[in-house]
């Protein structure tokens, strides 16, 4: 992965990274560098800073005589996390011992200071150590979590997020999606009318978005053919578990001219660019996520392309294999976790699951009345995409023929007043169109190995947290 172009700022001259890169032209050269003080040591007449930014990290090596006595006194006194400007020189870091037949590894390069400022000093005792492999407490380190971050593994998870961000966007963006923004504060519920947040809006009530759904619908059916949303969407659910929060992200997109055939196609294709983009450029990331691990015991985890297509595990095909592990299920029930994990049993990885009940699935999916081989009309072009036990997404062809759309609000028990602004978009002409939302939570659960949803989410939002 190229390195970012990372400009000089007012208060540093290079990053760290910059520094071990770009090392050996920049010998005996002046640098202002700035970070987080990770360890001091040293008494009396020296003293070594291990020095961290969000790039990478630098030793900083302070002489008497090099620097005043006071201030080689301040840093010699300086607690562990306190933020520091060095200006100094370059030098190349002694190469460290090595045991026989051992690879060599590459030099490093160190700053020997001749000023030193502190920036911000850290109040002790820190809350949670950064440079340990000490294990915390997940409540713990959500509570602390500007702390928590600067821990390299923690660190890597949030780049990952942004990288899964990154190439999802990129690859849409290749195949001619445009990226769009839907209003979050909203009048109807896409999404069942359950697990609302109400909010007041001036002199009526409204409701934060579960979905932009409908916007990206109406978004489709206004001519943008092909669109894409990354965005917030709140569910008012008391759901006390590793993968529901009450606010999460959610990363959709919407197509004209399509059914759910095709944006499954989409799916599986921007799931396998992602993979591979990050297999072959940020393969760092997963090494400090492993570097962990490892002091941890816990299994590695590594990048596993999936190949395409990802299996297809149609939802009746589904109930009989539940059936055959001898689970009390019937054609019409849901798939809960307990089913899912007979599933995964042959699918680990990720598989779709579609051609849902039309009862299962919201209004606006597309009823298949054609498809009568089990169902007797009762099927629709709904469809999850699963990671082993794990929903990551839910999509479908959509309705686009207003009576029936109409006619399955009512159905619904739903009142078709209360959604004429988006039924309204479908009475001039609209396009067949399919679209899905994925869980970019859950997506990085996956990637990253956590078994915690508020492992892949900055500030996690859920029944009893919604601080920090
Ligand atoms: P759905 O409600 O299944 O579908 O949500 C889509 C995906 O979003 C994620 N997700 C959640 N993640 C964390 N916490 C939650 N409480 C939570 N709820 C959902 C899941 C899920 O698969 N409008 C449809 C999508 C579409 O048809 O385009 C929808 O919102 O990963």
């Amino acid at each position: 992965m190229a390195e970012a172009n990372l400009h000089p700022t007012s208060f540093r001259s290079h990053s760290l990274a910059q520094i071990q890169s770009q090392g050996e032209e920049l010998i005996e050269q002046e640098v202002t560098i700035c970070g987080f003080a990770q360890a001091i040591r040293g008494k009396g007449k020296i003293c070594f800073v291990d020095l961290r930014d969000g790039t990478g990290t630098c030793q900083v090596f302070l002489k008497q005589g090099m620097v005043d006595d006071e201030t080689l006194a301040s840093i010699q006194n300086l607690s562990r996390e306190s933020t520091a400007q060095f200006t100094g020189t370059v030098a190349k870091k002694r190469p460290p011992k090595v045991a026989e037949g051992e690879p060599i590894p590459p030099p490093e390069y160190e700053v020997v200071a001749t000023s030193a400022t502190i920036l911000a000093q850290a109040e002790t005792p820190l809350p949670l150590g950064v440079a340990d492999d000490v294990h915390v407490e997940l409540d713990t380190r959500l509570d602390n979590r500007f702390l928590d971050l600067r821990r390299k593994h923690v660190n890597a998870i949030f780049n990952l997020r942004g990288k899964i961000l990154q190439y999802g966007r990129e690859h849409l963006i290749n195949e001619g999606f445009k990226e769009i923004n839907s209003p979050k504060i909203i009048a109807a519920a896409a999404e069942g009318g359950t697990n609302l947040f109400p909010m007041k809006y001036f002199e009526r009530d409204a409701y934060l978005s579960q979905s932009p759904q409908l916007y990206k619908q109406l978004a489709v059916l206004g001519g943008l053919e092909r669109v894409f949303e990354i965005g917030p969407a709140f569910r008012a659910e008391k759901h006390d578990t590793y993968r529901h929060l009450n606010e999460f992200v959610s990363f959709d997109i919407e197509m004209a001219w399509a059914n759910d055939e095709d944006v499954m196609g989409v799916q599986e294709r921007m799931i396998h660019h992602i993979w591979s983009s990050i297999a072959n450029n940020d393969s760092n990331l997963i090494d400090d996520i492993n570097s962990f691990r490892r002091a941890q015991d816990q299994e590695e985890i590594e990048v596993e392309i999936p190949t395409l297509p990802f299996p297809r595990v149609e939802y009746s095909d589904a109930i009989e294999m539940i059936k055959a592990a001898g689970q009390d299920i019937e054609w019409g029930d849901d798939i809960e976790a307990h089913h899912a994990d007979i599933i995964a049993e042959h699918h680990p990885g990720f598989h779709f699951i579609p051609r849902w009940p039309m009862s299962m699935k919201p209004f606006y999916i597309y009823h298949d009345k054609s498809e009568t081989s089990q169902s007797g009309g009762q099927l629709s072009r709904g469809f999850d995409l699963n990671y082993g036990r794990d929903e990551m997404t839910s999509g479908g062809q959509r309705e686009h023929r207003t009576e029936v759309l109409k006619q399955n609000l009512l159905d619904m028990d739903l009142n078709p007043e209360d959604f004429s602004f988006y039924i309204d978009g479908f009475r001039f002409g609209a396009p067949p169109h399919a679209g899905w939302g994925l869980g970019v939570a859950r997506l990085t659960m996956v990637l990253t190995g956590s078994r915690n949803v508020r492992e892949t989410v900055l500030f996690p939002r859920d029944r009893r947290r919604c601080t920090p």
